[in-house]
């Protein structure tokens, strides 16, 4: 391959002519924007400590009431992006988000995807269009795009949950924005109580609901008993994974990021293909030990770390006795439906 010239190699007076004519040349810039076989990414192999944000989310708490904010948040953000960007990798948005007893957080709805993965404490709900989802740690809320939301605590102490948004994406093409609106008026019906199990979904007059978002909240108790039930099935199954999906259509839960959760047996050692979608690893339960890109991070329950595309990630269980159990988000959705996607093996 031969080297191509520079933009040093150009009479200055003819770079500045293109320049006045909002012109470039391709050639100076063409490996940069199209690097041999493989992308070098921004994404920045990143772990973040909860034992260590809690305190300064707590202090948050305290500097800052919710009126002041809004949605009290401190991003997790990528320094291979620049910590500004305020995001994990290219398409994924992170970000952990406290309320305290009794606060509330106003009713909105915008165009990126949010998901929330609840870390920490009872009694807080999230309202998505009208339907009251309680928090418990593990769940899984959607609050897809358009779709109204707010927050509200009613237990005695503070709850932390993991913001999961394609924010990055959806502002990269100029399309985020958001409305404020009333506070909602929750229905009494349950979506996770109507999509109950695996392979039924409701059917009133012999139809299905047609819902874009037909379930809203993914209870981790009937997850933890799905990857179980899958564990124990099949004892030789080497990734115990399932996925976060629409129950009427069996396609992804949300259009842009994608969403699993897996088992690591006590002690084993699981190795993930290298695939094009950036990916997200939160620990729900135990601890585990992630390599990726000649990097090791040791996450203990609620630590969160990414993971760049093109590369292998191999996940281990670091308990010997216990399972342990991992939440993942990653850009596969996206990179399908561009036709991006590839498993590198
Ligand atoms: C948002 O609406 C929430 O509703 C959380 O809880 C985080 C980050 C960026 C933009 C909107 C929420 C967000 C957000």
């Amino acid at each position: 391959m031969s080297e191509l010239g520079r933009l040093e190699d150009l009479p200055a007076d003819y770079v500045a002519a293109l320049r006045a004519q909002n012109l470039v040349p391709l050639w100076p810039s063409l490996r940069a924007v199209m690097p041999a076989a493989k992308p070098q990414p921004r994404t920045a192999p990143t772990a973040w400590s909860y034992a260590a944000l809690k305190p300064l989310l707590l202090r948050a708490g305290e500097l800052t009431p919710i009126e002041k904010a809004e949605r009290r948040v401190l991003v997790l953000a990528n320094p291979g992006h620049t910590l500004e960007k305020m995001q994990a990798s290219s398409a994924i948005y992170l970000g952990m988000q406290l309320l305290l007893p009794g606060e509330w957080a106003p009713s909105h709805r915008h165009t990126p995807n949010a998901v929330r993965m609840v870390v920490e404490g009872e009694g807080a709900w999230t309202t998505v269009e009208g339907e009251k989802c309680p928090m418990s740690r593990g769940d899984l809320i959607l609050t897809p795009t358009g779709l109204w939301h707010e927050h509200g605590h009613d237990g005695t102490t503070p709850v932390v949950w993991l913001d999961v948004l394609d924010l990055p994406l959806v502002h990269y093409l100029e399309a985020s924005y958001h409305v404020d609106g009333q506070r909602q008026v929750p229905r009494a019906s349950r979506g996770e109580r109507a999509s109950l199990r695996a392979g039924i979904v409701p059917t009133p007059a012999f139809e299905r609901t047609r819902r874009a978002y037909p379930l809203l909240r993914y209870p981790w108790a009937d997850t933890k008993a799905a990857l179980q039930s899958l564990a124990a099935d099949q004892p030789d199954l080497e990734g115990v994974m399932v996925g976060y999906v629409n129950p009427e259509t069996g396609s992804d839960a949300e259009n842009i990021l994608g969403f699993h959760a897996l088992m690591l047996r006590p002690g084993q050692v699981l190795s993930l293909p290298a695939r094009s979608p950036a990916a997200v690893y939160h620990v729900i339960e135990g601890g585990a030990e992630v390599r990726v890109a000649g990097q090791v991070f040791t996450l203990a329950e609620a630590d969160t770390c990414c993971a760049p595309g093109y590369e292998a990630v191999q996940l281990r269980n670091v308990s010997a006795s216990a399972p342990a159990f991992v939440f993942v988000a990653d850009e596969a959705p996206l990179h399908r439906k561009l036709g991006l996607y590839e498993v590198r093996g």
